[in-house]
């Protein structure tokens, strides 16, 4: 990752946050969005998982977590917050990268869905081949310990390649792949981050990470932008599902579908 000037130099984030992501993996930027936005698109959020939504995939382990259908471009409703210039611009800042979406989708979970979310990193589960991959995870409600908040290892990402696993093989133990495929991962240091509405965090794909189950009285929203290299190439592997079915594998991925950020207004 090399240093570059924000494009969106009035969005930019100070340089401790660039400095934590590139070497924890990971960060943590308070208050990005505001609260009045916030609360526009926690409204938004929760009708669309109301009207269409479904149970998440990446649950593992019986969490009952609710997301809006995939892709995120049949929702119009969400296109403003995956287009969000200002978290697309510090996602840029961050990584020192060029990046358009991947994916764009709103996750609910429900109180007193206490299963935790699996331990996991997202590159096993990406169909792309790309320069980099980043998670920009918006809280659209506070979210204590005891609400689910993220859990990271911090520096996971220095572990020696490969960083994927495969696929088939992850999915059959979707709750236990992380560590026996990376078992140096279980003893590192973990860290927790409580966040407030209107914060993100970003974090790398090869990251390890989880989140706690809700024991909380309120639901768990959150709204989870996937950005990628803006030179990415569709290249799915065994296991992979993804429903654009206009993407061979090896090709770049279409600008309407998978809009770059230095297009967003
Ligand atoms: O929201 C969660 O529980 C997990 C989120 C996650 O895995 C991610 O943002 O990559």
């Amino acid at each position: 990752m090399t240093d570059t000037t924000p494009k969106n130099a009035p969005y930019a984030v100070a340089e401790e946050y660039v400095t934590n992501f590139r070497e924890y993996g990971f960060t943590h930027i308070p208050g990005l969005i505001a609260a009045d936005e916030v609360a526009r698109w926690r409204e938004i959020a929760l009708d669309t998982i109301e009207s269409d939504g479904r149970r998440a995939g990446m649950g593992g382990g019986g969490t009952a977590l609710r997301t809006t259908s995939d892709p995120w471009w049949q929702h119009d409703s969400l296109s403003g917050l995956v287009r969000h210039p200002r978290v697309g611009a510090v996602a840029e800042q961050l990584t020192g990268m060029p990046l358009r979406v991947w994916s764009g989708q709103a996750y609910a979970k429900h109180p007193h869905d206490e299963v935790p979310t699996i331990w996991h990193e997202d590159l096993t589960w990406t169909p792309l081949d790309s320069p980099v991959n980043v998670n920009a995870w918006i809280a659209l409600v506070d979210v204590p310990v005891e609400r689910g908040c993220l859990v990271f290892l911090p520096n996971s990402h220095k572990r020696p390649g490969p960083h994927r696993a495969d696929t088939v093989a992850a999915k059959s133990n979707a709750t236990t792949y992380m560590f026996a495929e990376w078992p140096e991962l279980e003893w590192g240091p973990r860290v927790t981050v409580p966040v407030r509405a209107g914060d993100v965090t970003f974090h790398l794909s090869t990251v390890g990470h989880s989140s706690g189950g809700n024991t909380s009285e309120e639901a768990r929203l959150a709204f989870i932008t996937s950005y990628t290299g803006a030179t990415a190439v569709f290249q799915p592997r065994p296991g992979h599902l993804h429903l654009d079915k206009d993407l061979e594998p090896g090709q770049p991925l279409f600008d309407d579908r998978y809009p770059r950020i230095s297009s967003f207004t």
